[in-house]
């Protein structure tokens, strides 16, 4: 592999300005603080141990409408390519900051949370009135509670919630600028689902946003002071054709693209791997491509929707695209379908989710990347 190398540079003016501009204008989230100390606190442990660590972002941002928000827009993601992805980078020696979408699945307790069994399932009553796992899942859940366990027990993983895109955009740059003692050590592997829209504070409504004009003649009964006249919502349609009070015109800003500011600013030695949505198998790779080109970070993983627990494609400079495919159950392995060079037609795909998680294969491809990356990086300060 060729990386990226750590630019000396800091981020240009323009994306400089932006993001002055941003995290002043978008208040952080009322933890920021307390998740910083806890942040550092497990940043400086594993950096003085010189253990790899990886922040790992799992999970959708949302988009709030309102100030105090009763709606919001959301972004698709259940978390599972996070959580899955941590218990192999901590199988793997990682230490792991898990910053995720609050109340999205979580590394081991994923195993609990399906959509159709909650914990209870697992679960029977013991002799003496006493709570037991069932004894087909006594197994299995042993397994799970002793690696959770160790994880925690030796600090090896810290949990983080964000719900907001602006409280993520705040814990991750916090958390980036912390990781800066671990150097080419530290990895970033960015699988939330982020939001490229988003409502700006000046533009947004303070109160739940009225359905109906049911408030319009309580407020006009009581004469607004100066300051709830200035917090009054509006819409940016001036003349609707439709009453205003029965429609909703939502029009959303661009989310300011900050994985520049990431490489060049607030994390210039860690290996950077972003995540690339998308849902046209026709242009993944070509987007993948393109985010690269223009973030210059170390690693892109291509995936679409419908496929993504099947088969991720690793887009890196200097290297030839690589798919990495679950098998399944040799038919693939034999078939040319294996060594494809381009998206698998998702209905050639059994219907059930693979038994082999595609992450056990994904992580270990990534860890091979970050030694090549460390050495690479450490090679270049020895010689300088
Ligand atoms: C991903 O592509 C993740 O793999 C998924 C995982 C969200 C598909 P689940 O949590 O889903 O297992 O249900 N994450 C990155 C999505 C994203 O927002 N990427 C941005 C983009 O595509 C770049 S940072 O533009």
């Amino acid at each position: 592999m060729l990386p990226h190398t750590p630019s000396e540079s800091p981020p240009s003016n323009l994306a400089a300005l932006a993001e002055d501009h941003y995290f002043s204008a978008n208040p952080p989230p009322k933890d920021l603080q307390k998740h910083v100390k806890l942040a550092k606190d497990f940043i400086d442990f594993h950096s003085k141990a010189g253990r790899r660590l990886v922040l790992v972002t799992s999970g959708g941002t949302t988009v709030p409408l309102e100030k105090q928000t009763v709606r919001f827009i959301d972004n698709f993601s259940a978390g599972t390519r996070g959580a899955t992805s941590a218990e192999y980078f901590l199988e793997a020696g990682y230490a792991v900051l898990f910053l995720h979408r609050q109340f999205s699945l979580l590394p081991y307790s994923r195993h609990y949370s399906h959509a159709t069994d909650c914990f209870l399932d697992f679960l029977r009553e013991g002799p003496d009135g006493s709570v037991v796992a069932r004894d087909e899942d006594a197994g299995k859940m042993l397994n799970v509670l002793r690696k959770y366990r160790e994880a925690r027990d030796k600090n090896m993983l810290l949990v983080l919630p964000f719900v907001s895109i602006s409280d993520y955009l705040h814990e991750l740059r916090s958390i980036a600028q912390l990781m800066k003692p671990l150097g080419p050590k530290g990895l970033l592997y960015l699988a939330a689902a982020v939001s490229d829209f988003f409502v700006p504070p000046d533009r947004m409504s303070e109160h739940k946003i009225q359905s109906t004009d049911a408030a319009d003649a309580f407020n006009k009964k009581s004469k607004p002071s100066a300051s709830e006249e200035e917090e009054t919502f509006d819409n940016f349609d001036s003349s609707p054709s439709v009453p205003r009070s029965k429609r909703l015109v939502v029009d959303l800003d661009p989310v300011p693209k900050f994985l520049k500011n990431l490489v060049e600013g607030w994390s210039p030695e860690g290996m950077i791997v972003s995540f690339k949505l998308e849902t046209d198998p026709k242009i993944l790779v070509h987007k993948a491509k393109y985010s690269l080109d223009r973030y210059q970070h170390h690693l892109v993983i291509g995936n679409l929707l419908s496929t993504r627990k099947w088969e991720v494609v690793f887009v890196s400079p200097g290297n030839p695209d690589k798919w990495i495919r679950i098998p399944q159950g040799g038919k693939l392995e034999d078939s040319k379908e294996a060594e494809k060079d381009e998206p698998l037609d998702p209905k050639s795909l059994p219907e059930q989710e693979p038994e082999l998680e595609i992450e056990s294969l994904i992580i270990p491809a990534v860890a091979e990347l970050h030694t090549k990356y460390i050495k690479t990086i450490e090679g270049k300060k020895l010689g300088a």
